[in-house]
């Protein structure tokens, strides 16, 4: 053998490419944390995620899933993917609002994920992601979903006065806006929080009330919902970066695959909606000019909150995630 052919076949040996062809990454392992409980509403479309991904993905990209909460807690997910403990998470935007304040206006979207990537939202969102976050924002993993007060007083109008509730940064404007004391805790506590009657009542979508049991302990929910649910999967940018476009690309249309499953959400929705009813839990209904009042005063704090925080960005998040009309 030559010295060519000798270094060729050394090359192979140790799985490296030679003479500047482009090297094939060697299939990458991300490890990746859910901000929600494993097996409960907010971790099943990105669980189905890791599956397709990891049985498509065969030497090209590999999920090691850790679990849920119990390996990071909910409030530190945001922290771990930005600092690399972790290659990807699945969190909502509420969860990290203290690396980004502009986290917490993904609730505000009056548009869908698939929406998003066409009106230049998503990018935006890349860029200020990238810059604040050191993440990469891969794709929504729950949407079309509103967000409700489940109460165990009873309220008959928008006056939350004298009422103690859990929040997460989702709802906390909002809620004080209307004249409540607020207590933010993770989803993991509000079980307990509810059974010692430390909280008369909590923020929570529409969809997952089941999951943890706390419909053991809910006597009503208001109607209307308000906002949007945003769960997002997030990749640490550094191990993006180390990437190459196979595997950028194959993340992406996975993503993209991701975003599709939201018609099982909407339907989840439903079952659950349905469910909430056949168990006794009573729906407060806001009607006409009082159910407007409560919509329109959970948009102005909401946007007043961001904008107030981050008067960069704020504004032009406001724009591209707002339906005109
Ligand atoms: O914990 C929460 O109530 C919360 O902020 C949230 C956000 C998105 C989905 C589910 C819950």
């Amino acid at each position: 053998m030559n010295r060519a052919k000798i270094m060729a076949a050394a090359a192979l040996a140790a799985g490296t490419a030679i003479w500047g062809a482009p090297a094939d990454a060697a299939e990458v392992r991300l490890r990746a944390v859910s901000s929600f409980a494993e097996g409960t509403t907010g971790s099943i479309n990105f669980e189905k995620f890791i599956q397709k991904v990891n049985a498509e993905g065969k030497g090209l990209v590999q999920i090691n899933y850790i679990g849920g909460p119990k390996a990071i807690p909910a409030f530190e997910v945001g922290n771990a993917v930005r600092n690399g403990v972790v290659e990807m998470a699945n969190v909502t935007g509420a969860f990290y609002t203290n690396i980004m304040p502009e986290s917490d206006a993904l609730k505000l979207a009056q548009m869908t994920g698939p929406e998003l990537r066409k009106n230049g939202a998503h990018d935006y969102i890349n860029k200020v992601w990238n810059e604040k976050m050191n993440v990469q924002y891969l794709a929504r993993s729950w949407e079309s979903t509103p967000f409700h007060l489940y109460l165990n007083k009873k309220i008959d109008k928008p006056d939350l006065t004298g009422l103690k509730l859990r929040i997460t940064p989702v709802y906390r404007d909002f809620f004080q806006a209307l004249g409540a004391t607020v207590v933010q805790t993770s989803p993991g506590e509000v079980y307990t929080a509810l059974e010692r009657g430390v909280v008369d009542g909590y923020g929570w979508p529409i969809q997952g009330i089941f999951d943890l049991g706390w419909h053991e302990r809910t006597k009503f929910r208001v109607d209307p919902g308000f906002y949007n649910v945003e769960v997002g999967v997030l990749v640490n940018l550094n191990a993006w970066k180390r990437m190459d476009d196979k595997q950028r690309d194959f993340l992406n249309r996975m993503g993209i695959w991701l975003e599709t499953l939201d018609a099982d959400t909407i339907a989840r929705n439903e079952a659950d909606r349905k469910r909430q009813a056949e168990i006794g839990i009573q729906t407060i209904t806001l009607e006409g000019d009082a159910a407007k009042q409560y919509l329109e005063k959970a948009y102005e704090v909401g946007w007043q909150s961001i904008i107030a925080k981050s008067p960069e960005h704020g504004p032009k998040l406001r724009a591209l995630l707002s339906k005109k009309n």
